[in-house]
This record gives C-alpha cells, structure tokens and sequence, in this order.
C-alpha cells in the first residue's frame, strides 16, 4: 500500500498552510495532523520543535521548504520550483527572504504581539507592536516594487515563493496597521486577491485566531 503523506502542525500556521499548498499544488493527497510545536509528534521530527513537519512512509522532514522541495520531486504533478536555473534560483531567492527578513517581521515580531502577547489579560502589546512598523513600512515597499514588475513573487510565473507569502498577507489583512499598509499597497493587495482564489489557498484557509473572524 502507498502511505499517505502527513502534514503534522496546526493549520492556523503560516508555514503549515504553505506546506498544505504545495501538496494541493502538486495534486498529492495527505492527511493533516493538527498539533501544535513542541509536542511529542513534532520533537520527535524538528530539533527544535517547530510546524510543519512531514511523515511519508519512513521519511520524515521538517522545515517548510525542504518539505515542499520532497512533494515537489517525489511525486508527478506540475512544477511547483522552475527548473530552469536562473529561475528556480530566483524562486529561493524570495523563498528566503521571506523566511529570512519578511516573516521575522510581519509573524514573530507583529503578529505574536497581537495574538500571543504574554501579557496576563492577552491583550495586544503595544510597544511591540509600535517597534515592529517601520520594519513593516520597509517591506510593503519591496513587496508594492516587486508587484509593479512582476505579477508573482518570484517573476512571471506562480511558484511556491507565492505560497510562502499569501499565508502572512492573509492575516496582516485583518488587523489595523497592516491592513491599511496594505490599502496603501495596490499592486501586493491584487496580487493577494487573485493569490487567494487558487483552490490550494482556498482549500487551506486558517481557522480564526484568538478574538478575530
Ligand atoms: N524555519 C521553519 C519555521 C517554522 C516556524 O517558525 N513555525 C512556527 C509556527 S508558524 C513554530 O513552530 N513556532 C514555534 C517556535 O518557534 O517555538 C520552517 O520553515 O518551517
């Protein structure tokens, strides 16, 4: 019998959707393992206990690129990294950047201020999140400079750089300063929109975060 590929991580983070993408993408079945980092199920596959990780058969990966990169080459279905040179390092390029400057950003400096404060109450640290805006500013410039060239991330064709960043735009959409930094950016807002309406993104939508819809 085939195994199924699990995805193991819960599918209100970022990183898992991208990895659920890329399966949708390629056409590969699997099944989601909701659990959150620092479980067993995770410690047992990331050394340091992040989602997603991935369980094939005997394989196991974490790391959302590599495993995109296994679903990518293990399985028929359409190229979800170009394979011609320049572009699939074009593509890497902006996957890391993503993970590298853009996340670190947008994720664990604002969004964890409004979702996982730590504060006693839960409620949003503003200070945290005030420090995190002109870093913000910053990369909606790149992104806006980047639309108005190109039509995905990466260049002129849809790539998993794409799916790396939809899943950070979905919930910088819904909270107030990253939203109208987003109003502001008419380009990245369109690329959002016509992003979201593949059957990968629409298939993966996260379920609510604490106190939004
Ligand atoms: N570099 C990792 C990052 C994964 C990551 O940061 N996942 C978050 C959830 S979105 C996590 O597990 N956070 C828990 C932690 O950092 O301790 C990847 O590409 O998969």
């Amino acid at each position: 019998m085939v195994p199924i590929l699990e995805i193991i991580g819960a599918p209100q983070s970022n990183f898992v959707r991208t990895a659920r993408m890329a399966c949708v993408e390629k056409g590969v079945e699997y099944a989601l393992d909701p659990t959150r980092p620092h479980t067993e199920a995770v410690d047992a596959i990331h050394p340091f206990g992040k989602i997603p990780v991935m369980r094939h058969g005997g394989i196991t990966l974490c790391e959302t690129k590599a495993i995109c990169t296994y679903v990518d080459l293990a399985f028929d279905g359409p190229a979800l990294m170009p394979r011609d040179p320049e572009a699939a390092a074009r593509t890497e390029q902006w996957v890391s950047l993503v993970n590298t400057a853009i996340d670190p950003v947008f994720a664990r400096s604002y969004m964890v201020a409004y979702f996982f404060s730590g504060l006693p109450d839960g409620a949003p640290d503003r200070a945290r999140i005030e420090a995190a805006l002109p870093g913000m500013r910053a990369i909606f410039a790149v992104l806006e400079r980047q639309f108005s060239a190109h039509a995905f991330l990466a260049g002129d064709g849809f790539t998993i750089a794409d799916m790396f960043l939809l899943p950070l735009i979905h919930y910088l959409r819904l909270l107030p300063e990253s939203a109208a930094m987003l109003q502001d950016a008419p380009r990245t807002a369109e690329w959002f929109d016509r992003i979201s309406q593949r059957p990968s993104a629409q298939a993966t939508v996260p379920p609510s975060l604490p106190g939004r819809r």
